[in-house]
C-alpha cells in the first residue's frame, strides 16, 4: 500500500549546465501565487486560438523549449534523489553556500525532471513559485495527519472527501474521463499546493504564463510517467513500455509508439491529421497540475490495484465518501484512453487523436 508513505517513490533528476544563469535574489516569505486558467476542475471546451493547436513529431525540442532555454546555459548532468537534496543544492538554503557545500547547483540546473512521489515535490515547489524546500517546510508542509487519506491537519476528513469528490464530479458531469488519477491527484493538491482548494485550477500549463519560468528564473520543470498497457496494469512497467513527459508546454512522449508531442494546453482537444478541426472546439483546463502529479504517481500497480484499493480505503472513511469510493472505482487511466484513441500514420507522420469520451 502506497497511501501512507508521502513521499512513498521519489525520484528526481537535476541537468545542469556549467555557466549558471545569474542567480535571483529569493525572498523566502513573499506570497506565493500563479496564474491560472479555469475556476473549477472540469475542463472546458473553448473556441480554439487562432493558430489551431497541432501535434507535433518528437524529432525536434519545441519551438517554446528552444527560445526557453536560451534563458539559461551550460552542460552536465546529475540524478539526485529527494528534498533534502533539492534542499543542499539551493542557494536559499542557510548554511548552503558555505564551502565544500553544493548550494547554487539548483540555480545553475536548466532541467529538473521528476517521477512518483518526486514529482509532488517538484510540483510544490514549482507551483509555490519557486519556493524553496524551507520555506514550504516553515510556512506551508504539514505531514502530520494520520495518513494521506485522512487530509491534511487544516480540513476534517468529511471536508476534504466532499470537495474531492465534488471537484472530480463536476469533470465527468462535464463529460470527460475520470479515473482513480483525478481523485490521487486532487489529494495530493490539498497536501502540495498552497493555493485555494488545494489549488483546483492550477494547470501545468500555466507554468508558462509566470515570470519565474519567463524570465529562466527556475530550471524546466519535467514531470514524468511510466506508460504501460491496460491489460497489463497490474505488473511492473518494462524497458518496453513508453515513458511519457510532461513538460509546461507539452505532453508527449519520444517512444517510437508515439513520437509526439500535444501542446499541454489543449490536452484532449481531437486532433485530426494533427490538427484541431476548424469546426470543433478545443479542449482547455484538462492539464490539473494536481493530475500531472497524480498520474506520475499512479504507481498502485506495484503488486496491487490502486482503484480496489482506494474504493476499500475510502469506504472505511467515517465520512461521507461513497461518491468518491464510486469515483475511484471507475479507473480508466486516461491516457491509455489517449494513446488507444491516437492513430500515428507512420507514412506521413500524421495523427488522429481524441481524448474524448
Ligand atoms: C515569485 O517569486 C519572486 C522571487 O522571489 C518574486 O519576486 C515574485 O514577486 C513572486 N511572485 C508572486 C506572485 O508571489
Ligand atoms: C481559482 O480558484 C479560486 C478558488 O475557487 C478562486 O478564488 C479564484 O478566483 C480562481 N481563479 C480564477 C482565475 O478563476
Ligand atoms: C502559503 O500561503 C500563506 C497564505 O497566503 C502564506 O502566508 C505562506 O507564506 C505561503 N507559503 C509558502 C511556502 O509560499
Ligand atoms: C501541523 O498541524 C498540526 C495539527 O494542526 C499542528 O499541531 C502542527 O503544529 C503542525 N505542524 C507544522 C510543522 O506546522
Ligand atoms: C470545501 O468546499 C466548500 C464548499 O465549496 C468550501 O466552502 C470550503 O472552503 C472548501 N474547503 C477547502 C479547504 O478548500
Ligand atoms: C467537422 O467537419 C468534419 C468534416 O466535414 C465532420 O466529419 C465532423 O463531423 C465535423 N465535426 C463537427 C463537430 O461538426
Ligand atoms: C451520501 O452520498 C450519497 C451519494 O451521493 C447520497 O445519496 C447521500 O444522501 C449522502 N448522505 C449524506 C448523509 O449526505
Ligand atoms: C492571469 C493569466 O495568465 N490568466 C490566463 C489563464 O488562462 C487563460 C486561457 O489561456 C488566459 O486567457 C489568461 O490570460
Amino acid at each position: 500500500m502506497k497511501v501512507t508513505s508521502l513521499f512513498g517513490s521519489t525520484a528526481l533528476s537535476l541537468v545542469s549546465y556549467t555557466t549558471a544563469a545569474p542567480t535571483p535574489e529569493y525572498h523566502h516569505r513573499v506570497s506565493r501565487a500563479l496564474p491560472n486558467t479555469s475556476s473549477a476542475y472540469a475542463p472546458v471546451h473553448v473556441t480554439c486560438p487562432e493558430n489551431r493547436p497541432t501535434l507535433r513529431s518528437a524529432s525536434t525540442l519545441s519551438p517554446e523549449e528552444i527560445s526557453w532555454s536560451d534563458t539559461r546555459r551550460g552542460s552536465f548532468r546529475a540524478m539526485l534523489n529527494g528534498a533534502g537534496a533539492l534542499k543542499a543544492y539551493d542557494s536559499r538554503t542557510q548554511g548552503a553556500n558555505a564551502k565544500g557545500r553544493l548550494g547554487g547547483l539548483l540555480q545553475s540546473t536548466t532541467y529538473i525532471s521528476a517521477l512518483g512521489g518526486g514529482s509532488w515535490l517538484l510540483g510544490s515547489v514549482v507551483f509555490n513559485n519557486f519556493s524553496s524546500v524551507s520555506a514550504l517546510q516553515e510556512d506551508f508542509w504539514n505531514f502530520t495527519s494520520e495518513s494521506i487519506i485522512m487530509g491534511p491537519p487544516t480540513m476534517t476528513s468529511a471536508e476534504y472527501w466532499g470537495n474531492i469528490t465534488t471537484q472530480v464530479k463536476a469533470k465527468k458531469t462535464a463529460g470527460f474521463i475520470t479515473s482513480d488519477a483525478d481523485i490521487w491527484g486532487r489529494m495530493e493538491g490539498y497536501y502540495f499546493f498552497n493555493a485555494s482548494h488545494g489549488g483546483v485550477n492550477l494547470t501545468w500549463s500555466s507554468l508558462t504564463k509566470t515570470q519565474t519560468l519567463q524570465g529562466g528564473d527556475m530550471p524546466l520543470p519535467l514531470v514524468v510517467v511510466n506508460g504501460i498497457s491496460f491489460d497489463k496494469s497490474n505488473d511492473l512497467p518494462t524497458q518496453a513500455d513508453p515513458i511519457y513527459e510532461f513538460t509546461p508546454w507539452e505532453f508527449g512522449t519520444y517512444d517510437d509508439s508515439t513520437y509526439g508531442f500535444a501542446p499541454l494546453e489543449y490536452l484532449g482537444t481531437r486532433f485530426v491529421n494533427g490538427v484541431g478541426p476548424e469546426n470543433e472546439t478545443c479542449v482547455h483546463g484538462n492539464d490539473n497540475a494536481g493530475l500531472v502529479i497524480g498520474t506520475s504517481s499512479d504507481i498502485w500497480n506495484e503488486g496491487g490495484d490502486i482503484a480496489a484499493d482506494l474504493h476499500r480505503i475510502i469506504a472505511e472513511i467515517p465520512t461521507n465518501s461513497s461518491e468518491g469510493a464510486l469515483l475511484a472505482k471507475e479507473y480508466t487511466t486516461y491516457l491509455q484512453e489517449f494513446f488507444k484513441r491516437c492513430q500515428l500514420n507512420k507514412l506521413n507522420s500524421q495523427w488522429t487523436c481524441s481524448l474524448r469520451p
